[in-house]
């Protein structure tokens, strides 16, 4: 009789395990990441998992294009996206962004006052500053003989078959159109016309128009110049001390990517808890020290490598930006510029 009242507790202890095991499964909660690749240091989001036990799903844009088409569409269901600056803009003004509940943000006191108050968030309700950067010139010193410092070289037939661009139309065309004095969020058709005339000219130069497969080709020697990003010429120059990076004079374009929670989302509180981590000083520290580009968080960057925070290219002085613009939304104007991409990239 003992024996059998033992078997039946025994019976009834393994079916309520069975069950609260089946309640953990269907409770576990994953959190859609979509982020640019090469973009997080991929221990903090085992760490996140590990403190919170929600688990992450993470996926890669190469543009923020890409990633507005996903978001639009709304079948991917993505809880936190990366965009950049204009996109946000653009995503606030079609509905395509949440307002963050900053009151489960705490950390967001870190990020320096400088990236807040933009025009493409001015009452700072919908996204959290990430990382900054510039857009340069990358090249290797033991291939090109001439001063790197003007748009011009990307269009000197000295170095044919030896550019890569950057396969993103907005820092493509603001190139080109910064090159030719004019601003790169020009909506100025005759100014258009011939930004995209001269990228035409320059694409028997072009070896290609490359996303983040420009790291392996400059580190690997295949090409000498290459329009990059700050973050990732700093990363670059880590693997090949011959690359040296340059924002040219004509000036460039100064970008912030901030942490959005995307119309798409179906678990914002652990979004807000994910973006609270992402500003927490130990993890901002470390998430910058891996990739390389810019902080925004004023605590992680007193505690970066002395090489890293005082590199003029992470950390350009304010005059070296005196001519450098952040991209706005271009509202209806942008199918101007798809047009345009369209014809460049059918050369
Ligand atoms: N590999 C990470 C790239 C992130 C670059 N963001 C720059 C956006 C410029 N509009």
């Amino acid at each position: 009789m003992k024996k059998r009242t033992i078997l039946f507790s025994l019976s009834i202890l393994l079916m309520f395990s069975a069950f609260l095991g089946g309640c953990n499964s269907k409770n576990q909660i994953t959190l859609h990441v979509y982020n640019w690749g090469d973009y997080i240091d991929p221990d903090i989001l085992k760490e996140f998992e590990k403190e919170t036990g929600i688990k992450i799903k993470y996926d890669m844009f190469a543009t923020n294009e890409e990633m507005y088409v996903k978001i639009n569409q709304g079948t991917a269901k993505y809880d936190i996206a990366f965009p950049s600056d204009y996109m946000i803009e653009k995503m606030i003004k079609e509905g395509l962004a949440e307002k963050i509940d900053f009151n489960n943000i705490p950390n967001y006191r870190y990020i320096d006052d400088r990236f807040k108050d933009l025009d493409f968030d001015p009452t700072n309700e919908y996204s959290v500053p990430y990382m900054w950067g510039t857009l340069g010139i990358l090249y290797n010193k033991t291939m090109v003989d001439d001063p790197v410092d003007s748009w011009d070289i990307l269009w000197n037939p000295k170095y044919e078959k030896q550019i890569l661009m950057l396969d993103s139309q907005r820092d493509t065309l603001a190139i080109a159109l910064k090159r030719l004095n004019y601003s790169m969020n020009s909506m100025v058709d005759a100014e258009l016309e011939a930004a995209k005339t001269s990228l035409i000219e320059q694409r028997p130069l072009v070896l290609a128009y490359v996303g983040d497969e420009v790291k392996d080709k400059m580190i690997g020697e295949e090409a000498a110049l290459a329009v990059v990003w700050a973050g990732d010429a700093i990363a670059m120059q880590r693997e090949n001390p011959d690359l040296e990076y340059v924002i040219p004079k004509e000036g460039t374009n100064l970008f912030v990517d901030s942490i959005v929670i995307p119309s798409t989302v179906q678990h914002k509180a652990e979004a807000e808890k994910f973006i609270d981590f992402l500003c927490r000083t130990d993890i901002a520290f470390k998430n910058t020290d891996y990739i390389g580009y810019s902080t925004p968080h004023t605590e992680a960057v007193t505690q970066l490598d002395p090489e890293l925070a005082n590199s003029p290219i992470a950390y350009p002085k304010e005059e070296d930006l005196e001519d450098a613009e952040i991209f706005i939304d271009l509202g209806t104007y942008l199918e101007q510029y798809n047009r345009v991409w369209t014809d460049i990239k059918a050369h």
